[in-house]
């Protein structure tokens, strides 16, 4: 008897998959289309954890009234999207103390150099100039603490994280060697290809919540008739035909939006406004976003005026996102030599 349940299978764990969204503005398209739409299915097939990262937030100037606000909303499109908080652990970054204590460990075992190498850090504070602060340098490490807190085996990362997941697996491989295995190395989740959705005023740059242009971004928020508008009035060229190629960028921008909204290809878009210009494609891909977006608009309008339930959902996901945190940083403590409280 006793040898049978020895050899009894145990079910296999599932993977832990985490992901984070900043809440410096209110979620875009690109946001939409690039992350949340698959982050269902990754809550699905995973052991999820999906954080509202407003330590991330503060490294450019925000709005304290506004930060506060736009925490909520984007911790109800998480709701909206459907992501369920009984399977997967949602929560606000900042109500996880571990994450601000872990970064600062980890920041005394990354080296200036390789931190001064991150890309992003050399784009955001030409777009910052003004306030180039040691947070924003050292971004990438709270990364890697948010990361590795977790212990997560994957983390879905668009082309421009893929430097900072790299830093992440270097600074929990340096940790390991130096002391004994305590974080597991994060792999990069390549899923369903999201689309990279660009500026609709300037399709060389990747929409941002953060711009300041409002016409440059959808949001996931934003009326029927803004949508169309603000589709309407994106940069094109004045070759008039739509199809997908070098120097139409602006069309190639309105293509991939379309074809992530419809599941058409380019080519059998090409051939749907053959002949007929860009006014009755611009209303087409209105349309399409229009309706995407439909769902998860009307469930976010309905969420947001429960701020109880919310208030509930973050104060649970704080509880069981710091079980797990707490047990990584009281292992790292331990490690690097601090008398545990
Ligand atoms: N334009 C985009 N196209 C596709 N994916 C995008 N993502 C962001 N913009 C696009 C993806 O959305 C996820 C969450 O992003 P984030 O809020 O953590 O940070 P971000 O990449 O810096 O997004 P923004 O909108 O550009 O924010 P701000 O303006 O504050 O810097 C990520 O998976 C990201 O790849």
């Amino acid at each position: 008897m006793d040898n049978e349940k020895k050899t009894a299978p145990q079910p296999e764990r599932k993977k832990r998959i985490l992901s984070c969204i900043q809440p410096s503005g209110i979620p875009t398209l690109g946001n939409y289309l690039g992350a949340l739409k698959n982050w269902k299915t990754l809550g699905d097939e995973f052991d999820g954890a999906f954080a509202v990262a407003d330590l991330h937030a503060i490294t450019v100037r925000q709005e304290p009234a506004k930060l506060r606000e736009q925490t909520l909303q984007v911790l109800a499109l998480l709701l909206a999207i459907g992501l369920d908080p009984e399977k997967s652990i949602l929560f606000i970054q900042s109500h996880v103390p571990a994450h601000a204590q872990l970064a600062w460990i980890l920041n005394c075992y990354t080296q200036f150099g390789e931190m001064s190498r991150m890309t992003q850090f050399k784009d955001k504070s030409a777009a910052h100039a003004d306030n180039v602060n040691v947070g924003l340098f050292s971004y990438p490490v709270l990364m890697a603490a948010d990361i590795l807190l977790y212990q997560a085996d994957l983390v879905p990362v668009g082309a421009d994280q893929k430097q900072h997941l790299e830093i992440a697996r270097d600074i929990a491989n340096r940790f390991n060697t130096l002391y004994s295995p305590t974080f597991t190395i994060p792999e990069p989740y390549i899923g369903k290809q999201g689309a990279r959705v660009m500026s609709l005023q300037n399709p060389l740059k990747k929409m941002s919540k953060s711009d300041p242009n409002p016409k440059s971004f959808i949001s996931v928020f934003d009326e029927p008739a803004v949508i169309l508008k603000k589709i309407k009035s994106a940069v094109t060229d004045c070759d008039g035909k739509v199809f997908y190629g070098d120097g139409k960028d602006g069309i190639n921008n309105l293509m991939g939006i379309y074809a992530c909204c419809t599941g058409k290809t380019y080519d059998e878009i090409a051939a749907e406004f053959d002949g007929q210009g860009y006014g009755v494609f611009k209303t087409a891909v209105g349309e399409a976003v229009v309706e995407e977006l439909r769902p998860v608009r009307e469930q976010y309008a309905h969420l947001l005026n429960d701020k109880a339930y919310l208030k509930e959902v973050a104060a649970k996901g704080a509880e069981r996102a710091s079980r797990v945190a707490d047990r990584t940083l009281q292992k790292v403590m331990k490690k690097v030599g601090f008398v545990l409280p």
